[in-house]
């Protein structure tokens, strides 16, 4: 299991689903950037950071205005504080370029975060939604690195293709999907601490912030859900972030982050 040792105050935030449709959830996120270089030891983006990811190259040689806009928030925060970036079930593809144009770091997700609240099992939280066998097949396909290696020489044109209709697919499905089965297994979550020796799991995807109690072979843990992040298009606006430091653990659910 990957280990990192953050002390310090470390904010968390995922499922942010940045793309060219989403400005003012942009807009109130480049804010919490701002809030979290100026507040923060370290800054964790723990996946779903963009609303779909074809790969480093179209990022760095041509983007679009949205799309620059953000990798220069990104890049100010990564030159202020340490930023790690972990990849979710949307953004699986982002790569070592992309990091080390941000001077970002890349976070092999899940790990086990070494704070000064005590030790973190940090994931995006969709390989704990084990009752969905349909995602966890598709998941374990687009994972696999030859298939990964030949989406990413696919020309970007077919490649966006091809996630637009990974996308419309995916809404699809999901209609058809019980609320359960789309959020993680219990059984899952408690096999993931005893794994990591960790009482304690941060993760985001399922967007149903919480923070949960769990009795782990008798002894109290609890489970963090991170918000999503939705300021264009859904009432009511929402977004949020975790911050973890000596004094504990907390859950900020601020609809407005910025100062
Ligand atoms: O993402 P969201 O919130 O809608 O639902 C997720 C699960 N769906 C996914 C799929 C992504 O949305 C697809 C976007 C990926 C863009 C990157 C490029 C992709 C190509 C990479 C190739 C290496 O993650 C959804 C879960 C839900 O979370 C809740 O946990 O239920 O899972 C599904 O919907 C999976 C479906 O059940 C089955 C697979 C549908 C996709 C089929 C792909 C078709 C590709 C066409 C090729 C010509
Ligand atoms: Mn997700």
């Amino acid at each position: 299991m990957n280990r990192l040792a953050l002390r310090g105050t470390v904010w968390v935030a995922s499922d942010i689903h940045l793309g060219e449709a989403v400005p003012e959830t942009a807009r109130v996120f480049y804010g919490f950037l701002d809030r979290a270089r100026r507040q923060a030891d370290a800054l964790i983006l723990c996946g779903d950071l963009f609303d779909a990811w074809i790969g480093d190259d179209h990022a760095l040689r041509e983007p679009p205005a949205w799309l620059a806009a953000a990798l220069r928030e990104l890049g100010a925060t990564a030159r202020a504080i340490p930023l790690w970036l972990a990849r979710g079930n949307r953004d699986f593809l982002m790569g070592r370029a992309l990091a080390d144009a941000l001077g970002a770091r890349l976070l092999d997700a899940p790990a086990v975060l070494d704070t000064d609240a005590g030790p973190v099992l940090l994931a995006h939280g969709d390989e704990f939604c084990t009752d969905d066998l349909a995602y966890q097949r598709f998941r374990r396909i687009v994972r696999t690195p030859w298939i990964q290696h030949v989406f990413l020489a696919l020309p970007l044109g077919v490649r966006r293709a091809i996630a637009a209709r990974a996308r419309a697919r995916s809404r699809q499905a999901r209609r058809n999907k019980s609320m359960a089965i789309m959020d993680v297994n219990p059984a899952a979550v408690a096999q993931a601490l005893r794994a990591a020796g960790c009482d304690t799991l941060i993760h985001g995807h399922t967007h149903r912030p919480a923070v949960h109690a769990l009795d782990l072979d008798g002894r109290a843990a609890r489970r963090y859900v991170l918000p999503d992040w939705e300021f264009d298009h859904d009432a009511p606006p929402r977004g949020g972030w975790i911050e973890i430091d000596a004094a504990g653990i907390r859950l900020v659910t601020d609809q407005s982050p910025a100062d």
